[in-house]
């Protein structure tokens, strides 16, 4: 499977699950084809870059009294990536520094926490960092050594003492690796023994060796442990969402049943008032047209007309109070005219007058006439601000919901290739 394959699948598990991407490309940084990763994490000036270049055996990496290593550097020596990381001095770093330590965070199988005797005790700084090598040790089965370097400037063997006395108060059982690189440099050259043995540097690349061995099997683990939890994570976000998306489908369906019921009530109502004041009217008075002469008189016509208008009046009084309940009043923007006062939905259904009993029966007392009001004013309801927001809220649970399920197939694709 190509490396792209892969990249495409981890960017589909970032989009929904942005908090792993450290993980997923530590995922990718571990894979068994790459060498093993040694890095020097520490203070600048505490002897990194020479310590890796003496376990190299080989002058790689720049040894300064100044500042030197900025960005990440590296060699494969053997099999094996050394990694030279920026010192971790805050008050000197700079954003290029931040981007080497996280890089090498990242590509780091093994790390070397580097600390020069003569300082005495761990700052803050290197206490806290050694704190989460530590804890991410415990996690990943990644291991970090601690490396007490530059031990030759101490006065003599008591003061060795005294110093990793003081560190392993502050960090409990932790494992000093005593080393000086100039006692072994002088050693290699001239070919002396005991300043090799008391370099302590081939005891730490056989320690070093020895945990290059497991890295096979810590990269297992590690990546095990990585899709696992990758992939909790991502069923557990799966699952919340498909309860949301459920419960907001539950509340569209209920509220629309509500809205249904109760509108069929009311027009059912409104509509039984109007069937029984139409029946109880006796000669039909309206269909009289009125004539020029009764301009300005009362006549039968206007009375029946007006009776009409007002029975008429009080259905859409009826039915608007109910609409008004539901969030129904505005027509939506796009449907409004100039004229304001006709922008309700109200009109939009049911127009501004009535002045025949025919017209009122078309519309209360025909089922067919019903029927239409009942699917008018519910078009204008699903229109409605609050509908719509929710339906909205719907499309945005169903997209992630799309996101998560396209991540979870990306998770296999990443299982499947790991
Ligand atoms: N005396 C002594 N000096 C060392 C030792 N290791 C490194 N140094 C010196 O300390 C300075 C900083 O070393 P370097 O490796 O560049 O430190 P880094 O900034 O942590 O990479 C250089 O002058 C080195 O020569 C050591 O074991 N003993
Ligand atoms: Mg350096």
């Amino acid at each position: 499977m190509s490396s792209e394959i892969r990249e495409q699948a981890a960017r589909k598990v970032i989009e929904v699950l942005p908090h792993r991407a450290h993980d997923l490309a530590r995922l990718e940084a571990s894979r068994n084809g790459n060498p093993p990763v040694v890095t020097v994490i520490g203070k600048y000036n505490h002897g990194k870059s020479r310590l890796l270049n003496e376990l190299i055996g080989a002058e790689t990496f720049s040894v300064a009294d100044r500042r030197e290593t900025v960005r990440l550097s590296d060699t494969v020596h053997q099999g094996v990536r050394w990694l030279d990381a920026p010192g971790l001095d805050a008050d000197v770093g700079t954003e290029d520094d931040r981007h080497a330590l996280h890089a090498a965070w990242l590509a780091s199988d093994i790390r070397l926490f580097v600390h020069a005797a003569k300082e005495g005790e761990l700052d803050a700084k290197e206490l806290a960092l050694l704190a989460e090598l530590r804890a991410d040790g415990e996690r990943t089965q990644r291991q970090t050594f601690f490396v007490l370097s530059q031990i030759d400037q101490l006065a003599d063997e008591a003061e060795l003492h005294r110093v990793s006395d003081a560190i392993r108060a502050q960090v409990p059982d932790v494992m000093l690796n005593a080393v000086s690189s100039t006692r072994h440099r002088k050693g290699v050259e001239e070919g002396k023994n005991l300043l090799l043995e008391r370099s302590g540097m081939p005891a730490l690349r056989a320690a070093l060796d020895t945990a290059l061995s497991r890295v096979p099997h810590a990269r297992a683990y590690e990546t095990g442990l990585l899709l696992r939890e990758t992939n909790e994570e991502l069923h557990r976000l799966r699952a919340e969402n498909q309860q949301t998306l459920e419960g907001l489908r539950q509340t569209q369906k209920h509220q629309r049943q509500a809205f249904d019921d109760g509108l069929k009530a009311v027009i059912e109502k409104v509509s039984v008032d109007i069937e029984t004041m139409l029946n109880a009217l006796g000669a039909d008075h309206a269909i009289v047209p009125d004539t020029a002469k009764d301009a300005y008189g009362i006549t039968a016509g206007k009375r029946e007309r007006a009776h009409i208008q007002i029975a008429y009046s009080k259905a859409c009084i009826q039915i608007d109070g109910f609409l008004a309940g539901q969030g129904v009043i505005g027509l939506p923007r796009e449907q409004h005219t100039v004229a304001r006062s006709l922008n309700t939905v109200m009109i939009a259904v049911m127009g501004v007058s009535v002045k025949f009993r025919k017209d009122l029966r078309r519309m209360f007392c025909d089922a067919q006439g019903r029927e239409r009001m009942q699917q008018a004013f519910t078009h204008y309801y699903e229109l409605s601000d609050d509908r719509k927001a929710l339906a909205s809220q719907i499309a945005n649970a169903e997209a992630a919901l799309a996101s998560l399920q396209g991540a979870a197939v990306a998770m296999a694709t990443l299982e499947e290739t790991a």
